[in-house]
């Protein structure tokens, strides 16, 4: 048995996640769609203490100015009622046909400059609401065929997009960050800002950097065969880890958007562990919200809808406990004494030491041993068996 899961364990759900009604490409939706505010009673029940949304997902798109402020106080008053923060609002700038070749980097400016004034109008929406992280996820900031756009350019119109955003955040004196979420592809052929580290090179060139981080998504590295725990230490080590999109994802393929833990289990592992146990070494820690962006899945009718949320949060703290026993493990310590880890922490040159000072020592050099550091035990695979023998034990 899991514990219940309480407000200081600050996990969120996208309000798309549950309402998602089934509909894919290839069928139609399998479960009703509800009103939005139905979904809000089972999430916090499921154990969330935050919610999160599409502008779209609450307010149909292009609805009047009064149906949207009587939708918003709806859904508002209904999040107030069962105790659920809007912790982080987002943009919908993929659904509409309008936004078909993109909602900032479309060749259309007239398009580009619709994009920018819904974003902003949603921006004001957020900071009403009270959000702290205003995500950005350019779904169809793309390409299918490379010819289709002028690729440095449409670089500038993204880069534009988002320091117009980021300095209306400013001007306004919201409390608000923006992340931005990579994704390798679908539903373009090819996303702009594919991964975290492409992310994390295009924020080093904003003028409004500052305030702009990212929220990666488990599922959307995996896409790209990448190391989800690796992303989440390097945008730490950057001090860009804003926010965080936990799912599953088996392998390369299409997005599955998979309950956390239902994909790659032991990356989950070791995605907890830094969330809840941080470096060995110390260092930057992430202390944001732990939000869920799954799909439940297409088989499963309501029963299922609800399992799936609680299997996200209940996944979560089973691997939350484990990875406490695994770090106060005495053996798992000798461990990481034997592998070296905390000899990482020691910087290569010693204090004060010159490259000069370097080249001058024939120890470093002339009269070390490669051969005998080359046969050195590195004891990693007793570490991370204490690890699977920790997870699955
Ligand atoms: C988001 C986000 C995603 C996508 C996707 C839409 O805002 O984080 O991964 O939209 O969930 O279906
Ligand atoms: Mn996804
Ligand atoms: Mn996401
Ligand atoms: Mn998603």
């Amino acid at each position: 048995m899991v514990r219940a899961a309480t407000p200081e364990d600050k996990f969120s759900f996208g309000l798309w996640t549950v309402s998602w009604a089934g509909k894919d490409q290839f069928g139609d939706a399998t479960r009703a769609a509800l009103d939005p505010w139905e979904y809000l009673g089972p999430v916090a029940e499921a154990g969330a203490s935050g919610i999160t949304f599409h502008d779209d997902d609450v307010v149909p798109f292009g609805a009047s100015d009064d149906e949207r402020t009587a939708i918003l106080e709806r859904f508002r008053a209904a999040a107030d009622e069962v105790g659920l923060t809007i912790e982080m609002v987002t943009t919908n700038t993929f659904t509409h046909p309008v936004f078909k070749d993109g909602g900032f980097t479309a060749n259309d400016r007239s398009v580009r400059r619709f994009g920018l004034r819904k974003v902003l109008r949603n921006v004001d929406l957020a900071a009403e609401l009270g959000a702290s992280t205003f995500v950005m996820w350019g779904g169809r900031e793309g390409t299918e065929y490379d010819g289709s756009k002028d690729l440095n350019t449409a670089l500038e119109r993204y880069a534009e997009g988002v320091d117009t955003v980021a300095q209306y955040i400013k001007d306004s004196g919201y409390d608000m960050v923006i992340a931005l979420e990579p994704k390798p592809n679908e539903p373009r052929g090819d996303i702009f800002l594919p991964t975290i580290g492409h992310a994390l090179g295009f924020i080093a060139k904003l003028s409004n950097g500052d305030i702009v981080g990212l929220n990666p998504e488990t599922g959307h590295e995996q896409m790209a065969g990448l190391n989800y725990t690796h992303g989440l230490a390097q945008a730490l080590w950057a001090g860009k880890l804003f926010h965080i999109d936990l799912n599953g994802q088996r392998s390369i393929k299409y997005d599955q958007d998979l309950v956390f833990g239902h994909g790659d289990l032991l990356s989950a592992f070791f995605t907890v562990d830094l969330i809840e146990n941080g470096f060995p070494n110390g260092g930057p820690r992430y202390t944001g919200w732990k939000h869920f962006d799954y799909k439940p899945s297409r088989t499963e009718g309501f029963d299922g809808v609800w399992a799936s949320a609680r299997a996200n949060i209940e996944t979560y703290l089973l691997l939350a406990e484990k990875a406490r026993a695994y770090r106060e493990d005495p053996r798992v310590q000798a461990a990481f004494e034997a592998a070296g880890i905390f000899e990482s922490a020691q910087p290569t040159l010693a204090e004060g030491e010159s490259v000069a000072d370097l080249l001058a020592d024939r120890s470093a050099f002339e009269d070390f041993d490669a051969d005998a550091a080359g046969a050195r035990e590195t004891n990693y695979v007793i570490l991370n068996q204490l690890a699977l023998e920790h997870l699955i034990g």
